[in-house]
């Protein structure tokens, strides 16, 4: 009979969807802990024989993990759940490459500098918030994230007139496209970089990014944002395309300037900006939508199913940081919140328009899910102003991550350069291996081409 009850109950569990109370923190908080797990149940980088740090599975790239620490290390921030930690210390770190800035050898076929934007965020959010530094002789956040831009800044080339290309390696296809989300990415580190360091160095460049990208017409005047164009045709032939996680980078660097200029008039402008163009754009009926999916004959795929949950995380960060936007933005991520639980099931779905399962269960459409639940926690925090207890600390605001301004491979000597580290890593490998990197290389650039 007991036994039976429980069948029931488990039964109806898995069946029912999630009815998320946006106003309730204690729903918001289960709601975020169930799909979290869901999330997380997912990856295998803890278990013996598995590597830290990486999904496995087709569709899994390792830029994903990476967009899910920074969601794990946002969720103790909400949460002070610390039930993640060990797990995000060691996928982290093991991840960093032998120069200690997220460019790991076994990746060389992959890494864009979108993907090692999406590891700085995790570490930028450690950062920030507080989350338990490495032990000493281990890399540090703050100087992960340093070793990043620094990089970033060597990739800087005049094709364009500026802007870093998608690639990092020029043996790598989409070495000549220079798009907006590698580019807004490094404009979202240095913003955060300028407000947690107070350097006005990082800021000079938030300022050279953003610039740029409004020049060569990424931005246009109302604050779309465009995919990228290729430098070959001096980025004349811009693939305009809107996803939303390019609106989201912007909107998120955007309101890290604004609390570093302490509210300027120019860096308010943007972020409204950016909201309104992205509440017009990625918004159907009250609920955020990767509209862009719906216009492609095939289905988004594992990258692009994600994209919507960084939009609702950078709209987080922006209500807090630049509070006159909090009420459009906690409305907009209730109601997404709201509209996102009814489409669970044993797992999230996908399409939130409509109130059911899409049959979508990959990791990372329970990524974009846990993302969005979560984000509606910021509402919870205390206000802007608290000091230590900032949701975002800086350095002189009770951060104790240490930073290193020189990190990365860019200032060190003996460090190889591209071209050996293709050689090497060439000859470490079996041709076979290298065949089906470049196949992945290949379809993703296809997938950014002919969606
Ligand atoms: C988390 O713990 C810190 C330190 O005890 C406390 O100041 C903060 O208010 C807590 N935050 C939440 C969201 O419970
Ligand atoms: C690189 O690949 C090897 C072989 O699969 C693995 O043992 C190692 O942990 C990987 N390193 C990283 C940083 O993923
Ligand atoms: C913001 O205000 C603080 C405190 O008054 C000041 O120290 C800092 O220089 C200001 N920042 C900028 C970029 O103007
Ligand atoms: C499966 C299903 O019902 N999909 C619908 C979800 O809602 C959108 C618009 O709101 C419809 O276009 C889909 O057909």
């Amino acid at each position: 009979m007991y036994s039976l009850l429980l069948l029931i109950l488990s039964y109806t569990a898995t069946l029912n969807a999630l009815n998320i109370d946006p106003s309730s923190r204690e729903s918001i908080v289960e709601a975020s802990g169930i799909v979290g797990q869901k999330m997380f149940s997912f990856y295998k980088g803890d278990e013996p024989g598995h590597v830290p740090g990486l999904f496995e599975g087709s569709g899994s790239h390792w830029w994903q993990t990476g967009a899910m620490f920074g969601a794990l290390i946002d969720y103790r921030r909400y949460t002070n759940d610390t039930r993640y930690d060990a797990s995000v210390t060691k996928g982290m770190l093991h991840q960093v490459g032998g120069n200690n800035n997220y460019l790991p050898a076994n990746q060389t076929f992959v890494a864009g500098n979108d993907d090692i934007a999406f590891w700085a965020f995790a570490a930028l959010g450690a950062a920030e918030s507080k989350f338990p530094d490495p032990p000493a002789g281990q890399p540090q956040w703050l100087a992960l994230a340093q070793a990043v831009f620094n990089d970033m800044t060597t990739r800087w080339t005049n094709k364009c007139g500026g802007g870093i290309p998608w690639q990092t390696f020029s043996f790598n296809s989409g070495f000549q496209y220079k798009n907006s989300i590698s580019n807004g990415a490094f404009f979202n580190i240095a913003a955060r970089l300028a407000r947690y360091t107070g350097d006005s160095h990082y800021a000079k460049w938030a300022e050279k990014i953003f610039d740029w990208m409004t020049t060569v017409g990424y931005i246009t005047e109302h604050y779309w944002v465009l995919d990228g164009a290729d430098e070959r045709q001096n980025c004349k032939m811009i693939d305009d395309r809107q996803w939303s996680y390019n609106s989201a980078v912007m909107l998120g660097g955007s309101a890290f300037m604004y609390a570093y200029t302490n509210g300027s008039d120019i860096w308010k402008q943007r972020v409204d900006g950016f909201i309104d163009a992205a509440s017009y754009i990625f918004v159907e009926n009250g609920v955020i939508d990767e509209y862009t999916c719906w216009l492609a004959t095939v289905p988004c795929n594992d990258d692009q199913v994600t994209f919507k949950g960084y939009l609702a995380r950078f709209m987080g960060y922006t209500a807090y940081l630049v509070p006159h936007t909090a009420p459009q933005i906690f409305s907009l991520l209730a109601s997404t919140a709201v509209a996102a639980g009814k489409t669970c099931t044993n797992m999230c779905g996908f399409d939130w328009r409509n109130s059911t399962f899409d049959g979508r269960t990959s990791v990372q459409v329970q990524l974009a899910n846990f993302e969005v639940i979560q984000s509606n926690l910021m509402k919870f925090m205390p206000p802007l102003g608290d000091g230590s207890n900032d949701v975002f600390v800086t350095a002189s605001s009770g951060g104790t991550s240490k930073g290193d301004p020189n990190a990365g491979a860019s200032s060190k000597s003996g460090i190889p350069s591209p071209e050996q580290i293709r050689d090497n890593t060439t000859a470490d490998k079996v041709g076979a291996g290298i065949l089906s990197l470049l196949t992945v290389a290949a379809v993703l650039v296809l997938n950014i081409w002919i969606v």
